[in-house]
């Protein structure tokens, strides 16, 4: 069954979300069709001065390339953004991980939206749009990825966060950006998808030491760390790390793969450069190259053949005089056509709250992944593997796209949150969508 909002999660009134152009909760589902919600409007409607805010504070833009001012945001996030249900564990985005998020190709200064305390300067508020290009049911739609909207824990419940929707809502829109995509695990007017996070423990000991996760009946800490047990290196031949050249390729099979999700982005060779490029404890993205596989295959083969008494050799691999001319000499030149499969993830550290041995958690979580002709089970089995081998405690994946195919079988566990997506001025007909349905990621 899909996490769909309980008539327990459901609040009786939003007096904020119940004056937005957001579906709502007493919406018929029939009859819909797909568009806008609000009127269109032009830019020249839209107003010119900034929402008001109470009085002690005063609106900013963050520049996120400035070393102190990513720092501040760190810091705002750090101490305030989302925890779990019981408080033991909050996000910790690193300023790099925040740099990347927030300036792909296209980036907007002014959508980097901070509220700071007249007079101390203290950054107490935040909110962020990037631009995205949306697909909603086959639909383009131009729109922003709204996120990291944070109020300082001391300001909360004061009305702030919807001054602050507001705001970057007036800034997108006079861009001429009239949509948003959002998710958040509370259930606001009206998810198109419920999502459930799944975990796959990789340090077991340090997850159930954290009470990230608690050792099952009848099982010690030994059966548990044994259970959990990767191999020391992955098995799909061909499997290597993305590289600039690749991004032609890599652009090409993603939005290929994403086409057949009703609500999903398509992504250009820029912003594939930007969001797939390998960067150290930011993204990590691997791609199998067909033409590396053969190499491999046919090194293996002469290895082996070597090891054969003499004669048996030439039996043994035929082939392989014949096709290593444009075999390993060549790997630097390889076509980007050789490229068949990608897989990726990004890294995004909680911390722990008040843990006397440990106060991180350091956690990869599954981004965009097109498997092509490597059965993904496989693909993912290897994804695990590499980021046990840099030392993740732990593999987190949507159960969206088609996760749902390996989540049990490469023994991810259920969490107990959900995440709900939304859209802000754009009805789809025919949602809430399955999570299978679903090709979108947000950060
Ligand atoms: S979700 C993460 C959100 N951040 C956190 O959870 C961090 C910790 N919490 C806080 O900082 C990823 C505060 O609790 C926040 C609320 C700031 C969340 N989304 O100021 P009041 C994102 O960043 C509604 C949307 O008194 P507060 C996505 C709430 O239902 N609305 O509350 C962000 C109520 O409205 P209602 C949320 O606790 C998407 C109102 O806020 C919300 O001091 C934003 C209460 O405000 C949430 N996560 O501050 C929407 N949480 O109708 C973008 C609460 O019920 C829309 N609320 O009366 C698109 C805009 C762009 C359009 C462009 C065309």
């Amino acid at each position: 069954p899909v996490a769909q909002p309980s008539r327990k999660d459901i609040k009786d009134k939003y007096a904020f979300w119940g004056s937005q152009p957001v579906m709502q909760f007493s919406d018929e589902a029939k009859d819909v069709e797909d568009g806008p919600i609000d009127a269109p409007k032009t830019v020249e409607e839209v107003r010119k001065e900034p929402y008001t805010l109470p009085s002690s504070f005063v609106w900013c833009e963050c520049n996120i390339n400035d070393p102190h001012e990513v720092q501040e945001v760190y810091t705002l996030l750090h101490n305030n953004y989302v925890e779990d249900d019981d408080a033991m564990f909050r996000f910790n985005y690193s300023p790099e991980f925040l740099q990347w998020a927030l300036q792909p190709p296209g980036y907007q200064r002014d959508w980097h939206v901070g509220v700071r305390v007249k007079g101390s300067n203290k950054l107490v508020a935040f909110i962020s749009g990037i631009p995205a290009s949306i697909r909603a049911n086959g639909k383009p739609v131009p729109a922003v990825e709204i996120n990291f909207l944070c109020v300082l824990k001391k300001l909360r419940s004061k009305r702030l966060a919807p001054v602050l929707i507001k705001e970057i809502t007036r800034r997108v829109n006079l861009r001429g950006i009239w949509q948003a995509a959002y998710t958040a695990g509370v259930v606001l007017p009206r998810p198109v998808c419920g999502c459930r996070y799944w975990h796959r423990s990789l340090n077991p000991k340090k997850l159930i030491e954290v009470r990230f996760s608690s050792l099952q009946p009848r099982m010690t800490m030994a059966r548990t760390i044994k259970l959990y047990r990767l191999p020391a290196s992955t098995t799909t031949p061909g499997l290597r790390p993305m590289e600039a050249h690749d991004t032609a390729a890599v652009t090409e099979l993603l939005n290929g793969h994403l086409a057949q999700f009703k609500l999903t982005q398509h992504f250009s060779e820029d912003e594939v450069a930007h969001w797939f490029l390998p960067q150290p404890l930011v993204v990590d993205t691997y791609v199998v190259d067909s033409q590396l596989a053969q190499q491999q295959q046919q090194q293996q083969q002469s290895s082996e053949a070597q090891q054969l008494p003499a004669g048996a050799a030439d039996a043994a691999a035929p082939s392989s005089s014949s096709s290593s001319s444009n075999g390993a000499g060549s790997s630097s030149s390889s076509s980007s056509s050789s490229i068949v499969s990608v897989v990726s993830f990004y890294t995004l550290p909680s911390s722990v709250l008040g843990h006397e041995e440990h106060n991180e958690l350091r956690a990869a979580y599954m981004f965009y992944t097109v498997p092509g002709p490597t059965p993904l089970t496989q693909l993912m089995q290897d994804a695990l593997t590499l980021a046990a081998g840099k030392g993740y405690d732990v593999f987190n994946a949507l159960d969206l796209m088609d996760n749902a195919s390996f989540l049990k079988e490469l023994k991810f566990g259920i969490g107990d949150g959900a995440l709900q997506y939304y859209l802000y001025n754009w009805r789809m007909a025919n949602t809430p969508l399955q999570p299978k349905e679903l090709g979108l990621i947000l950060l």
